[in-house]
This record gives structure tokens, sequence and C-alpha cells, in this order.
């Protein structure tokens, strides 16, 4: 077998793993495209637990569960996203050139909601409630940051 072969068959498995994760753009629109449609699904879910967290849509277990939910999961998509090449959308110029702090927000707000999806999973209103809030400031300080006003 063949070095770059032999390579190939020891990385494959953790590529294909890995790969159901990480989609791959041909065109830098393209990837705009998809990290503004997954901040769209989340800020559609969060909206929704807002809307019961601030009183106006009543408390439903089950729904608050299945919005945090979706927010969890869709957290982890968007900054493959946000690649070299990728600039613009919503994106200010310090996504890449202060890139270590743009990951470091990401991560904070990824450890945020999912916080928020354990509280919503618990049904404990007042730590959903507190969670929300928590949440909702990661939300703002990455916004304040790194998205065009
Ligand atoms: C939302 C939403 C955001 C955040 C942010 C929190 O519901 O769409 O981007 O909350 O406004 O400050």
């Amino acid at each position: 077998m063949k070095l770059k072969h032999l390579v190939l068959a020891t990385l494959a498995p953790t590529l294909l793993v890995s790969g159901i994760a990480y989609a791959q753009f041909k065109k830098p629109e393209d990837a705009i495209k998809y990290r503004q449609s997954a901040f769209t699904v989340m800020a559609n879910s969060f909206g929704k637990i807002g809307a019961v967290v601030k009183g106006e849509a009543p408390f439903n277990k089950d729904e608050v569960a299945k919005n945090a939910a979706v927010v969890a999961t869709i957290s982890s998509l968007p900054w493959q996203a946000f690649g070299p090449g990728t600039e613009g959308g919503n994106a200010l110029p310090e996504v890449w050139s202060d890139n270590a702090k743009f990951k470091a927000a990401s991560e904070k707000m990824q450890l945020a909601v999912a916080n928020l999806n354990t509280a919503a999973q618990s049904g404990d209103q007042d730590a959903i409630k507190k969670a929300f809030g928590a949440a909702g400031a990661t939300c703002k300080g990455c916004h304040d940051d790194f998205k065009k006003k």
C-alpha cells in the first residue's frame, strides 16, 4: 500500500464522521447564505422562547423544549461558513481580522444555548428565564463586535 493510500485509509472514517457536520461551499455567497440561514432558524426558535419568557405567549413545556433543542443543535453550524474568502453579508471584517475573539464569542454562545437547552428540557421556568437572558446576552455581545448594524 502506498503511503498516500495508507493515510487516506486511516483518515477516512474520521473524515466521514466529521463530514456530516461540515458543509463545503462552491462560492462565498453559498457560505454567506448558509450561515445566514442557520442564524435565521436559530433566531426563529430563540424568539419563540423569548415570547414565552416575556409573557407574550403561554408556557408550553414541550414547545420550549423543542425550540431550545433546535437552537442548541443549529448553534454549531454557522461557524464553518465563516472561512477564509467568505467576507461579506452582515459580517464585519473583524470576524477575520480578530478571528480568535470571534471564535471565543461563538463558543460562549454555544455554551449558553446548551445551558438553555438543559433548562428547557427540565421545564423549570425560572431556570429557563435565567438561561434565556444569558444566551441572549451572548447573541448581543457577538453582534456588537462582529455584525454590521
Ligand atoms: C433574538 C435574536 C437575536 C438575539 C439578540 C439578543 O431573539 O434574533 O439576535 O435575540 O437580539 O440580544
